[in-house]
């Protein structure tokens, strides 16, 4: 007799999935800003990644998973790729490589309005060996055609596009086009997650980036950049989500910013932080924000694991 545990076969639904069934991982990346996790959103339909007009707003390989009848595409949303300055950067370029691996296929995003900002770090993409990419040049809404045509020029010199699109991910312009492109590209398979989701993260990771696109709304400057922000216990009621989150600072000094005046900038914070994650959760939420000093946080392997970062 064997000491593993007892499996109930009964307990497995039994699913058929049409033979022609298709499943694969599609990573988007491209550089800062570009409009990645915009893309993401308008693929999946919900906002699951954050999306802010300053660049370096992920830092985590986001998923967004996209079902059909025959077919899962797992999207893994990206950090701009960047050359690192500090350990966090190396982190999100690592976030980066990892989305690279494990991806069927590539979507190469760029802004179109801008031709160096386009072809900057492109090396990076072109020893991406034995993966389709697909060049897809965004802002389409508001770059000319012009621009579009260079961009496409001068990155083919580099790497060998399965195809190129032009899209706005904003007006979800040429979108439909390129899901039926990636569609007709992956690989036979069976789902790798059930159906129903569209995220394989949990609740608390979607609050921790809620809170941090408010630090990147509502503060200038660095500080957005030196902040994390760690929820220490998210625990759910029917009616009411209660959460307790950290936002840990590099700097003595940045906590009266964080702060501000009479405590009138956290409570902002709060007060918008809270409104969108009901949004996403659906219910009430209690949001209790506590700031913590981590000094020079960015720059330490312990508390960048800690932070989920590694
Ligand atoms: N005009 C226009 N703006 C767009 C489009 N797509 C994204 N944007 C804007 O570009 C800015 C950056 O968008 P994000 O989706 O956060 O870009 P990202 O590539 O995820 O940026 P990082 O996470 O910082 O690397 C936001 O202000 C978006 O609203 C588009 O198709 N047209
Ligand atoms: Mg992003």
């Amino acid at each position: 007799m064997s000491d593993g545990p007892d499996i109930f076969l009964d307990d497995f639904e039994e699913i058929n999935y049409p033979d022609d069934h298709k499943s694969g991982f599609v990573a988007i990346i491209g550089r800062p800003n570009a409009g990645k996790s915009t893309l993401l959103n308008a693929i999946i339909g919900e906002k699951l990644s954050v999306v802010t007009y300053k660049a370096q707003t992920t830092r985590h390989r986001i998923t967004g998973i996209y079902s059909d009848e025959k077919t899962q595409i797992v999207f893994l949303d990206t950090p701009g790729m960047l050359s690192p300055e500090y350990k966090l950067h190396e982190a999100m370029m690592a976030a980066v490589d990892k989305a690279r691996t494990d991806a069927d296929i590539i979507i190469h995003l760029v802004d179109g309005r801008n031709v160096e900002k386009a072809v900057e770090l492109v090396s990076y993409l072109a020893n991406s060996k034995g993966k389709k990419i697909l060049l897809a040049i965004n802002k389409m809404d508001e770059a000319s055609e012009e621009n579009a045509t260079e961009i496409e020029k001068k990155l083919s010199e580099e790497i060998d596009y399965h195809s190129v699109f032009k899209i706005s991910a904003l007006n979800k312009a040429g979108v439909d086009e390129l899901i039926n492109t990636i569609k007709n590209e992956l690989p036979d398979g069976l789902p790798y997650y059930d159906k129903d989701i569209l995220s394989n993260q949990p609740q608390r990771f979607f609050a921790e980036e809620l809170i941090r696109e408010q630090l990147f709304l509502q503060y200038d400057k660095e500080v957005p950049y030196s902040c994390a922000v760690n929820v220490v216990s998210y625990s759910e009621e029917e009616e009411i989500d209660h959460i307790h989150a950290e936002i840990v600072i590099e700097r003595d000094s940045q906590k009266g910013i964080i702060i501000g005046n009479k405590g009138k900038a956290i409570k902002k914070l709060g007060i918008e932080s809270r409104k969108s994650i009901e949004t996403l959760v659906g219910k009430k939420v209690n949001l209790q924000l506590f700031v913590k000093v981590r000094k020079k946080w960015r720059q330490n392997e312990t508390f960048l694991k800690s932070f989920g970062y590694r």
